[in-house]
């Protein structure tokens, strides 16, 4: 499926999977850039030779191919895509003191976030460990990361950044971590600054419209967690 965007003469493609919360990552990015690009559906229990090849160390999506060089990781595609057209529409913050707190966030979610992905693949003490952690995390980011708002709705300079969309997932995954690993994180009242950027970013019509449908993204991780936890 080719998407047409704004910039017509770049080489663009993105190896993904629909349910895949790092895709969507760089999907985001390419669509709040204008980006055009060609999207191909991986099968991640049949990987194609094509993806082998472009990850051979991790062997994981998303893997943006930019003239026939792949990057892979979707943060280090985020600054890659930021780099190269720094003018539309900027993921990271131009002031070099925002850009750093920015850095800070992204880092730290994504060194944390393994504790929601272990919540899924675990049961018993291991969930229990999980949960615990994970639950300090969210702790974390409610009480310091919405300081450098200004009263804006996302995390730094008032519209959707790299902050935004490295912890974006949680938006619509967390929800599904929660259902398939029979656990409650967040409470109706828990984590207002969290739940409110949550909703907001989720409210984004470019946001919405790229999130697949909670009972479709179920099924097959409910799968993968039974496959998972009988292995
Ligand atoms: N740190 C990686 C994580 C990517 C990742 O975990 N991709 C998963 C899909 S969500 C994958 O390709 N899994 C295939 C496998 O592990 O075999 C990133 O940010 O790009």
């Amino acid at each position: 499926m080719i998407k047409k965007t704004l910039e017509m003469d770049q080489d663009l493609k993105l190896h993904g999977s629909w349910a895949s919360p790092y895709s969507l990552r760089i999907i985001w990015a390419l669509k709040l850039k204008g980006l055009l690009y060609e999207y191909i559906e991986e099968d991640l229990a049949n990987k194609s030779d094509l993806l082998l090849k472009y990850n051979p160390i991790f062997k994981k999506i998303p893997i943006l191919v930019h003239d026939g060089k792949p990057i892979c990781e979707s943060i280090i595609i985020l600054e890659y895509l930021d780099q190269i057209w720094p003018n539309q529409y900027p993921l990271l913050p131009i002031d070099s003191y925002q850009r750093a707190l920015a850095r800070f966030w992204v880092n730290y979610f994504e060194q944390k976030s393994v504790s929601l992905w272990m919540i899924f693949r675990s049961k018993g003490d291991e969930q229990e460990k999980a949960v615990k952690d994970s639950l300090e995390m969210l702790k974390i980011i409610e009480e310091n990361a919405f300081k450098n708002q200004k009263n804006n709705i996302f995390f730094i300079g008032g519209k959707i950044g790299i902050v935004d969309i490295s912890f974006g997932w949680i938006c619509h995954w967390l929800k599904i971590i929660e259902d398939v690993g029979g656990v409650k994180l967040i409470e109706e009242n828990s984590f207002p600054n969290l739940q409110n950027w949550m909703k907001k970013f989720k409210e984004v019509p470019l946001i919405k419209e790229s999130l697949p449908n909670h009972q479709k993204l179920f099924l097959p991780f409910k799968l993968i967690r039974d496959m998972l936890l009988a292995s």
